[in-house]
């Protein structure tokens, strides 16, 4: 099933410009003269003739313009398997740590401050995971993903990227993103596209800087799961136990965006414990907590910036609703609303100057076509380092086995070694 066939309902974009843009040799104002501008082209590098070197010089506009018009193909998103992380961040092939959702009051009064002191582990976000845990999802499902027939490529997946959810929340966002950029690494190996997320120097030196009340406010969501979730069907919520984020449900879904077929894998909070309830992604509840609205500013303020963020989380996976707990500023919820993913783009359309789905998405499959365009070489061992700032294009270099390598060994001795077992 196609979703959001047409958005737009102009339908003038046949003779839209090109969104790639040469460094401009004009004017001063070129769109690459950062430190990656000029990489160290690789010495060797397998390109099929000359002139069709990935071209440093080659950059993406972010400019929301470029990408208004027709909606594209997005495939409804299936569930073709899931893991869990449990206390201590091992991984299971499994569903175990599921949660069941359990519908609070109206205005439930969760004080989400409790706990915070004394009943919280905190997971080690020093530690960088990378891709792993979606690679180890990968060898043990590796025949569930395998090329179509007997070809001689059967031991290849057959997708073209392979991501977290999260990393393609902020392309979707980027057009409309004003504060925060992102470098994604990407690295091809056996015709599929990895991509993985490299912390940028601002995002970790905001990290280094967070106030102690930031830091309380970010176990707020999590406390509020605790509320809501029960670990079985007909169990309920235990608000009074250890709160733990090592612990995870990661749903893995595939899907097309236009010619883009994509593998990734998403944190799931919980699900509808109905058991008539429709299958797996549909099932699937995603909780937040945000500051109530008092005002029209910041009422306009959620739509133009929440909704948008939890739209595009969603969305991509095929999860259909957003559980809401309003909090005031002690940590007490409120309020509960549930917004449902279908509807979130009306609820917009009266602000003036607001996001649109067929933006995100466009945006979305046309860095992909570049991607695919520009990371040419098929090794392990070569990362294209994409980065972005607001307000600036898309920008690449290019490096060879360096600190950017991000697959790691296990993982491509076991794919070039063996063929896919057929256990799962
Ligand atoms: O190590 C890293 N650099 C990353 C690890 C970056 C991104 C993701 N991850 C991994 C972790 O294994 C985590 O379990 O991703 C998983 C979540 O991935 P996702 O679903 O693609 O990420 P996203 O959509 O950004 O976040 C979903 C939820 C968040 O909930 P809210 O309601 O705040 O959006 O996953 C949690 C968080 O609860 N989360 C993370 N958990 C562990 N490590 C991370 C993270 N880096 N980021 C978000
Ligand atoms: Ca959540």
């Amino acid at each position: 099933m196609e979703q959001h066939r047409s958005h737009n309902p102009n339908p003038s974009h046949q003779n839209r410009p090109s969104a790639y843009k040469r460094e401009r040799e004009d004017n001063g104002r070129n769109h690459c003269e950062n430190k990656h501008s000029r990489p160290n082209r690789p010495q060797n590098q397998s390109v099929p003739s000359r002139g069709q070197n990935p071209d440093s010089s080659l950059s993406l506009s972010t400019r929301r313009e470029l990408y208004e018009r027709d909606f594209p193909v997005y495939k409804q998103p299936v569930e073709v398997g899931c893991f869990s992380l449990d206390s201590e961040r091992r991984f299971f092939n499994d569903g175990r740590q599921m949660r069941y959702y359990v519908e609070p009051d109206r205005s439930p009064n969760f004080d989400l401050r409790d706990g915070y002191k004394d009943r919280f582990i905190k997971r080690d976000d020093s530690v960088k995971e990378k891709l792993d845990h979606m690679l180890r999802w990968i060898l043990a499902n590796r025949s569930k993903l395998s090329a179509r027939g007997t070809t001689a490529s059967s031991c290849d997946l057959d997708i073209d990227f392979v991501t977290w959810r999260g990393h393609l929340t902020k392309l979707l966002t980027a057009p409309y993103e004003t504060r925060e950029g992102w470098q994604l690494a990407v690295t091809r190996f056996r015709g599929t596209l990895y991509i993985s997320e490299v912390e940028t120097e601002a995002a970790r030196r905001d990290q280094e800087n967070r106030t102690e009340r930031h830091e309380e406010m970010m176990y707020w969501g999590y406390k509020f799961e605790q509320y809501t979730c029960a670990d079985t069907v007909h169990g309920r919520p235990d608000p009074g136990g250890v709160l733990n984020t090592n612990e995870a449900f990661c749903t893995v879904v595939q899907t097309r965006l236009a010619d883009h077929r994509l593998l990734f894998s998403g944190e799931v909070d919980c699900r509808d414990k109905d058991p008539n309830a429709p299958a797996a992604p549909a099932c699937y509840i995603e909780l937040k907590t945000s500051a109530e609205i008092c005002t029209p500013k910041q009422r306009s303020n959620f739509h133009r910036f929440k909704l948008l963020k939890w739209w595009a989380q969603s969305f991509l996976p095929g999860v259909p609703r957003v559980v809401a707990g309003f909090r005031d500023e002690e940590g007490v919820v409120v309020a509960m609303e549930t917004f449902p993913i279908s509807k979130i783009s009306h609820l917009i359309k009266n602000e003036h100057n607001c996001w649109k789905p067929t933006v995100c998405m466009n945006f979305c499959s046309d860095f992909l076509s570049f991607v695919k365009h520009i990371a040419t070489e098929d090794n392990p061992s070569v990362v294209y380092l994409l980065s972005w700032e607001p307000r600036r294009d898309v920008t690449f270099s290019v490096h060879r086995d360096s600190p950017y390598c991000f697959l790691p060994h296990w993982f491509v001795e076991e794919m070039t070694s063996s063929q896919p077992s057929h256990q799962s």
